[in-house]
């Protein structure tokens, strides 16, 4: 599709990382023939989205073996008890107030919310985490969050004073729909409110492992404002937060119920000074993204060259972008990563096997690329033992180096 989702504007091309396997299809073979897709981005110069360009069927990638668990990071459970804490403390005022989540994966942010006594219900397509959120008592839909459903919802429970999404909204594909959704269940004076990956910080950081098939959009608050005002919606706060290499947080309601916050003008006022509305912007990050690949060849062909072993640390989504488009999979010798779903499995198209944790404890190898960039800081506090033994991390993101434990005293 060459043409923007949300306005049908022509639009520019602007990434193309090759054939690309779905980031989560985590193989229990070496596979050879896995489905593939054109990973490419394009952005639209009328309502300033950039996106990707195909995305495959929504079948292909939330199913009954969706292996990503909320709950691999300590960090992130905090995180999400925090969000639970945050919606109580500012926006429920009344016992009748609810709240949905759309995408609650293992239920962790919802597991919080029933504990405050809060009325919720949970959307989750991906049958295995839907079932993990059931079995801890909680009420889960497993379906797509769309119009229709919201229909349906509505109808059996009424409209909702806080609708909360993490990571979800930029895998769907069709935002008009889910605009239509929203308006249909939020109260009047209800908050939506949803953080994701923020396009902001993945162009300053040049982080394009974000770019995979699930993330169809990537958002700023200069094109959701173009979105949301056909829909008598408005961002009216916006907050920027760690998760995911640098998020942002927006809360949105209908057009007029809230003032706009300062903190909202000055991440808006960044985003204009970033020209995150122009095309230069953009093909420059395309630039920065071959420096990277070019960069991280020659970083781990030195190494190899040199009989180091390398391994890899988490097996994310996003590594399958970025081992797949740089085609570095020859110099990892195996991925560590903690989550049940994908240990002895193979990471997708490039057969890379993923070990359990003891692997990466027990190896002695010198080398290590932090897959999980993300969670640097949970990490390098846990792995203090692979520094003091003289483990060097290669990271990629803003741009490619090794740091050792000099490095960071
Ligand atoms: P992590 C996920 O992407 C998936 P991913 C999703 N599609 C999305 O939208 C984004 O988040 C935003 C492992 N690990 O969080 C666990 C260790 O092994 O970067 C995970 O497999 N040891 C919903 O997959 C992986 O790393 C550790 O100490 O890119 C982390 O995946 C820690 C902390 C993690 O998300």
């Amino acid at each position: 599709m060459t043409s923007c989702r949300i306005c049908d504007n022509k639009l520019l091309i602007i990434n193309n990382f090759g054939e690309m396997p779905i980031a989560n299809a985590f193989q229990k073979k070496v596979n050879n023939s896995q489905f593939t897709f054109k990973l490419q981005t394009g952005f639209c110069n009328k309502c300033f989205m950039f996106q990707l360009i195909d995305q495959p069927p929504p079948e292909k990638m939330f199913h009954k073996d969706y292996a990503f668990s909320t709950r691999s990071s300590m960090f992130m459970i905090k995180h999400f008890q925090n969000v639970a804490k945050m919606i109580k403390t500012n926006f429920i005022s009344d016992p009748d107030d609810s709240v949905l989540e759309i995408g609650c994966n293992d239920g962790v942010m919802l597991e919080q919310i029933q504990k405050y006594g809060i009325k919720n219900i949970g959307v989750e397509p991906s049958n295995n985490v839907a079932e993990k959120s059931r079995e801890i008592g909680l009420k889960i839909i497993n379906d797509f969050f769309s119009e229709e459903l919201a229909h349906n919802i509505k109808n059996d429970s009424g409209h909702f004073k806080v609708i909360y999404a993490s990571n979800v909204i930029c895998h769907l594909p069709d935002l008009n729909d889910l605009c239509k959704a929203i308006v249909k269940i939020l109260k009047k004076d209800g908050i939506f409110i949803f953080e994701e990956p923020y396009l902001a910080s993945i162009i300053k950081k040049n982080s394009f492992d974000q770019i995979y098939d699930e993330h169809v959009f990537f958002y700023c608050i200069l094109s959701l404002n173009k979105l949301f005002e056909k829909y008598n919606l408005e961002i009216f706060d916006s907050e920027e937060i760690w998760t995911h290499g640098g998020s942002m947080r927006y809360f949105v309601s209908f057009k007029g119920k809230y003032s706009q916050t300062q903190r909202f003008r000055n991440s808006l006022d960044k985003e204009i000074k970033l020209k995150l509305d122009c095309e230069e912007t953009y093909l420059n990050f395309n630039k920065n993204c071959e420096k990277i690949k070019f960069n991280i060849n020659k970083t781990l062909a030195d190494l190899k060259n040199k009989k180091n072993e390398i391994v890899g640390y988490g097996a994310t989504s996003k590594s399958t972008t970025l081992i797949n488009y740089c085609d570095i999979a020859k110099y990892i010798d195996f991925i560590s990563d903690t989550s049940h779903s994908k240990i002895n499995k193979f990471t997708p198209l490039s057969n890379i096997p993923i070990k359990d944790y003891s692997s990466f404890k027990e190896s002695n190898h010198a080398f290590t690329i932090l897959f999980a960039w993300n969670h640097m800081k949970e990490i390098f506090k846990k792995e203090t033992e692979y520094f003091d033994n003289g483990g060097n991390w290669i990271v990629y993101v803003p741009e490619v180096k090794i740091i050792s434990k000099e490095a960071i005293k």
